[in-house]
């Protein structure tokens, strides 16, 4: 076929690929910026490539005319998350999201692959607005942890260097690997409350610290030097103290001092 009319073909896919991508960075900004533990760590998108489509349809024999319709995986979006718990999380956001409607759910945690590979599958319906009108289109998400998205990975890499025979002794040890993987997976579960605390306490701190940055960079148009230099100071000796309460009322009070010099200028003004 015309490389011309595959680009035809792929072009919906490869904006529907950016605009998911997208649309998943733009909420892992929107938990940080409100302070929040996110589920998503990363993702990823790409579309099939031309060799890869023509291998599944000859593989599942599917004619050339089935293969938007059959091959669900033409656009594909990988969500990495740290925990498993956080699997089910950002399949129910997606789930509530008016703009992906799911077709089906593989569910490969509970049942792993003979293969040893785990991971929650999505097959969602996307529509992308093109020059020729809206195009409802199929992607696939797949969600995992890092720790199974390793595994995954290499296991995918060992396909493709065998050629889909990995000889048995290799196998063994990728299987005892998946199995490492799951009870990490499992022992990383038990701390997840702590580390969540523990992130949000930090994303908490970095926010309270760029508004102090933020007034005293303010105060620096109004206030006179000296003052500014104390102000500095107290803030290197509050933030030496690692104390996000501390933190918290130091801000409080810059917001009181940068208020004063508000209504001093107002009142300056109106003379
Ligand atoms: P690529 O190179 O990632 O695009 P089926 O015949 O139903 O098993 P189907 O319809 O492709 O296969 O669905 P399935 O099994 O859910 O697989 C979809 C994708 O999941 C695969 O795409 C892989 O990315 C990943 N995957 C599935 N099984 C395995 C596995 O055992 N190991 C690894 N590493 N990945 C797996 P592609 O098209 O196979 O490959």
């Amino acid at each position: 076929m015309e490389i011309q009319l595959w680009r035809e073909i792929l072009n919906p896919y490869e904006l529907a690929v950016k605009e998911l991508v997208l649309k998943f960075e733009h909420m892992k900004e929107e938990y940080r910026e409100n302070g929040l533990y996110c589920p998503l760590e990363r993702v990823d998108g790409r579309v099939k490539s031309i060799s890869s489509i023509l291998e599944k349809a000859q593989k599942k024999k599917i004619p050339f005319e089935n293969i938007e319709t059959e091959i669900e995986d033409i656009a594909g979006i990988r969500l990495i998350c740290q925990f498993v718990e956080d699997i089910e999380k950002m399949a129910d956001i997606i789930r509530g999201r008016s703009d992906m409607e799911i077709k089906s759910v593989k569910d490969y945690l509970t049942n792993a692959k003979p293969s040893g590979y785990r991971s929650y599958h999505l097959i969602i319906y996307y529509t992308v607005e093109t020059v020729n009108g809206p195009k409802k289109l199929q992607a696939e998400i797949q969600i995992r942890t890092m720790a199974m998205n390793f595994w995954a990975t290499i296991e995918h890499d060992l396909q493709y260097k065998y050629k889909g025979n990995i000889p048995e002794y290799v196998r063994v040890r990728i299987s005892s690997a998946a199995e490492a993987i799951r009870m990490l997976d499992k022992e990383m579960s038990s701390v997840r409350s702590e580390i969540i605390d523990a992130q949000n306490s930090s994303l908490l701190q970095a926010g309270i610290v760029a508004e102090i940055l933020n007034n005293i960079q303010n105060l620096y148009k109004v206030a006179n030097k000296r003052e500014i230099i104390k102000i500095q100071d107290e803030f290197y000796r509050i933030y030496a103290l690692n104390d996000l309460e501390q933190l918290e009322r130091f801000n409080k009070e810059l917001d009181i001092i940068a208020e004063g010099y508000r209504a001093q200028s107002i009142r300056s003004g109106a003379l």
